[in-house]
């Protein structure tokens, strides 16, 4: 197995279902990554001791997915110089607004570079990522200019789509 390149941080298992899009993500950019539960209140010196190490494993960028009271980024950019990827998770009663507002509003000189709340900030972290290793990895960049070139496509499908639709609405209307 290739030495991960991107590590993945969970603040619980309760996140994995809404972390999981950034596995396949990873998968089809080619990408190796691992995944570990750890969390920045349960257990600090664990994070504390992931972070100082990660660069020296290997790893390249750091993808922090947790909710609620969201420090897991945070504590994690205070330690490291890798760069590190926020994905602020719902699931609380104020449905991951608590968690983006904790991922986001990091102090001068400690950067989260935050996504969107759940499922699609997770596979987004995956994504930027890969552009991160984008700039000085040629073949992260051919899938990754491949996957732009889809996302584009797709949009056509889903304008031929609506526009069925409208037909079969005009048929109606006749
Ligand atoms: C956060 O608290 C975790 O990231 C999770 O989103 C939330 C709830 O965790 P559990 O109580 O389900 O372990 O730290």
């Amino acid at each position: 197995m290739s030495t991960p390149r991107i590590g993945i941080l969970m603040g619980s298992d309760s996140d994995f279902d809404a972390c999981k899009g950034a596995i396949g993500m990873l998968e089809d950019f080619g990408i190796p990554w691992e995944m570990t539960v750890l969390s920045a209140h349960r257990s600090p010196v664990e994070v504390h001791d992931y972070s100082a190490k990660a660069e020296e494993r290997g790893l390249e960028i750091i993808i922090c997915a947790a909710g609620m009271a969201a420090a897991l980024a945070g504590t994690v950019a205070a330690v490291t110089t890798l760069p590190v990827i926020g994905v602020p998770l719902p699931g609380s009663h104020l449905s991951g607004i608590d968690a983006l507002y904790a991922t986001v509003q990091m102090p001068t000189g400690v950067p989260v570079a935050t996504m969107a709340i759940g499922p699609a900030g997770a596979k987004n972290a995956a994504i930027f990522a890969a552009q991160i290793l984008a700039l000085k990895d040629p073949a992260i960049r051919e899938r990754v200019v491949g996957y732009k070139q889809a996302l584009g496509a797709s949009v056509g499908d889903k304008n031929a789509r609506v526009q069925a639709r409208i037909a079969e609405l005009r048929k109606g209307d006749g």
